[in-house]
């Protein structure tokens, strides 16, 4: 049976020759560069087989609080300098070469530059601000080069288009490489109840104030000098070339939230190079009292051998190069086989139509190690007890099946050895907890559990596996509607072993737990339909997705595509509750998310009406801000928009958030 590599590799063979004239368009035959969705075995990657990474021989990281600058303000905001640099982390277990990472750490220095970066420990209601500093330069100052390969087709921040250019779809008379110039970076904080100035606008990126900066470049996005001139009216920190200021007032629900890069067509990038964080919100009347559920978590000056249990989980997917560097694919051919003509290049020579694939965008991609906070499958030692794990799918696009199993090879659907307690999800608390064998997971949703090793013999081991496909997720279960994960690699995360107890556990079990009153949101006075698409190419017939879009839908349920600099569609007033109904016309599962808003998903119904609506999933019963909306489904979700301006909404599959599934949305005038 072939190998999904040895696939890639034949059908690259049988579409080079395929490549032949045929009037205005070269005729491909159809669907030949799509995968087979049934096939998942070894997945493709750099030089480094992830088979010959020894598994649960380090420990998990648990990435301590993020140092303060300061108090600020009569000790009523917290101040924060953190800034994005280059280093060396060992993410693949010692022996192995360590990897060139990017992350964020806090200038004030102490070693805090890791990845992922250390947590932000947020308080209900007391205002954080953080000067976000972009450092990708070298000892002489002088900018680096993007560590993964950068494609310069796409619509994207496109510094070298300068003023006039940036943060467009540039053209080109031939194909061309990998941008290497000064990297543009922008934070968002995922889950924040931001201001427009502050939530990381995707054309709001900044260079580093790197010494080389090429003539005529743009050195910031289109809006940067906008939401500068706001930010500064606003609370008076000055925005220095290469960072913004950001000030995240915090009033809203206590919750998990994560901040990672969102620059225009770049992010999935920028953040699979390592840049992300965990950011934690505490208090007010939506959390629970101290000692009520597992802790304590990180947090400042905790003296050295502090135990914790309470710890946030980020399980990635990455590829990696015998050297110990990340692998990312340079090329289209990677993802389908299609070696071109790409962007650039005419469809067949003298035709006069260029091609509309782009070189080196892949449309989605699957690493074939697991990484958890930064080391490649750890191990935790856990005591007979219980843990309030934050879990974060912080892949690029695949979507996670989590379970507990006795053992990691177990044949798939394998039994659950314990259970999930979910207590919330991105919004907070849900309003009771749900008892769970197992915790799906799109891209950048948070799942915040009890899992209750109480009664575990010491020295016993149990394994967190995933059962989710190597390969695009459309609903259903694994070895029935889709081959699970690869059990010797992706298939599993990392390993429990069960050390003796230290301290009795005094928290509440979870069936006991009364979690804080939850309250709804009200009726909404507007609903609105939007679509999710996928375009495969105009010009080459059979290959595609070109990128993947959103849109409107109008009355009669028919969809209109719009890319990201097309005028606003969506625009509710200020204090609005919506509906937005989200009806995905393409083959695959996409995780939504709004930026602003915490919403609720009210249903889920086919687009052709043939069945009953769906109620939420019992873990989405709370407040989300990411949902996962099934092929051929509207997936409603209700959001009360109570901040004015500028925000975006998209896709977080990153692949295709930075090709074209993001559109922008105003909220009021
Ligand atoms: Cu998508």
């Amino acid at each position: 049976m072939l190998t999904r590599r040895q696939l890639l590799k034949a059908s690259a063979i049988t579409g080079a020759a395929l490549l032949v004239p045929g009037g205005a368009a070269s005729v491909l035959s159809p669907e030949r560069f799509r995968l087979p969705r049934a096939l998942a075995a070894a997945i493709p990657g750099g030089s480094l087989d992830p088979t010959s990474v020894p598994k649960y021989v380090t420990p998990l990281i648990i990435p301590p609080a993020m140092p303060r600058q300061a108090a600020i303000q009569g000790d009523s905001i917290d101040y924060y300098v953190l800034a994005v640099r280059q280093f060396l982390q060992q993410v693949l277990p010692p022996g192995q070469p360590a990897t060139t990472v990017w992350s964020y750490g806090s200038v004030k220095g102490g070693g805090t530059f890791n990845y992922p970066a250390f947590t932000i420990e947020s308080t209900v209601d007391r205002p954080v601000r953080v000067k976000w500093m972009n450092q990708l330069v070298d000892g002489s100052g002088n900018y680096l080069p993007h560590i993964l390969p950068v494609d310069p087709t796409l619509h994207w921040a496109n510094p070298p288009g300068g003023p006039d250019g940036r943060d467009t779809h540039p053209a080109f008379d031939e194909t061309p490489g990998p941008y290497t110039g000064p990297v543009p970076m922008v934070v968002h904080l995922h889950g924040g109840h931001s201001t427009e100035e502050a939530d990381g606008f995707a054309e709001a990126w900044y260079l580093p104030a790197a010494a080389n900066i090429p003539d005529g470049y743009a050195t910031v996005g289109s809006y940067y000098d906008f939401f500068k001139t706001k930010a500064e009216g606003i609370n008076g920190a000055i925005w220095e070339t290469g960072s913004a200021v950001f000030q995240y007032a915090n009033d809203q629900r206590a919750g998990t939230n994560w901040y990672h890069d969102h620059t225009l067509g770049m992010t999935r990038l920028n953040v699979y190079a390592g840049p992300a964080g965990f950011y934690l919100m505490r208090g007010g009347a939506a959390d629970l009292p101290a000692g009520v559920l597992p802790g304590p978590a990180p947090q400042l000056g905790d003296p050295p051998g502090t135990k914790y249990y309470e710890i946030p989980i980020a399980v990635q997917d990455r590829s990696f190069n015998s050297d110990g560097s990340l692998f990312y694919p340079d090329s289209r051919k990677f993802f389908d086989g299609f070696p071109g003509p790409y962007v650039g290049t005419e469809t067949y020579p003298g035709s006069g139509i260029q091609s509309d694939i782009s070189p080196i965008w892949n449309p989605e991609f699957f690493g074939n190690t697991t990484v958890v906070n930064g080391r490649t499958w750890p191990f935790l030692q856990v005591e007979p007890r219980r843990y309030r794990f934050r879990f974060l799918n912080g892949c690029n696009s695949r979507f996670l099946i989590l379970k507990i199993v006795s053992n990691a090879l177990a044949r798939r659907p394998a039994r659950a050895a314990l259970p999930f307690w979910q207590i919330g999800t991105e919004g907070g608390f849900l309003p009771a907890p749900v008892q769970l064998d197992q915790l799906l997971m799109g891209l950048a949703e948070r799942a915040d559990v009890i899992v209750d090793f109480t009664g575990l013999k010491v020295g016993s081991e149990l394994y967190l596996i995933n059962e989710a496909g190597d390969e695009p997720f459309g609903g259903g279960a694994p070895e029935r509607d889709f081959p699970a994960a690869d059990p010797a690699t992706t298939g599993q995360v990392m390993k429990f072993v069960v050390v003796p107890l230290a301290s009795n556990d005094t928290s509440v079990p979870p069936h006991q737990l009364t979690l804080p009153a939850f309250t709804p949101l009200g009726a909404a006075t507007n609903t609105r339909r939007v679509a999710l698409m996928e375009e495969d190419s105009r010009v080459l017939e059979g290959v595609g997705p070109k990128e993947a879009e959103l849109g409107t839908v109008d009355e009669f349920g028919t969809p209109t595509n719009l890319s990201w600099d097309e005028p606003i569609t969506e625009n509710p007033d200020l204090h609005a509750t919506e509906i937005w109904e989200m009806f995905n016309f393409t083959e695959d599962a996409h995780p939504i998310h709004i930026h602003e808003v915490m919403f609720q998903v009210i249903n889920r119904e086919r687009i052709d009406r043939r069945r009953q609506p769906r109620a939420p999933e019992t873990w989405e019963t709370g407040y989300k801000d990411t949902v996962i909306a099934y092929p051929d489904e509207i997936t409603r979700v209700k959001a009360k928009f109570d901040l004015p301006g500028l925000y975006v909404w998209h896709c977080h599959i990153v692949e295709h958030e930075d090709n074209e599934m993001m559109r922008p949305y105003r909220v009021g005038p």
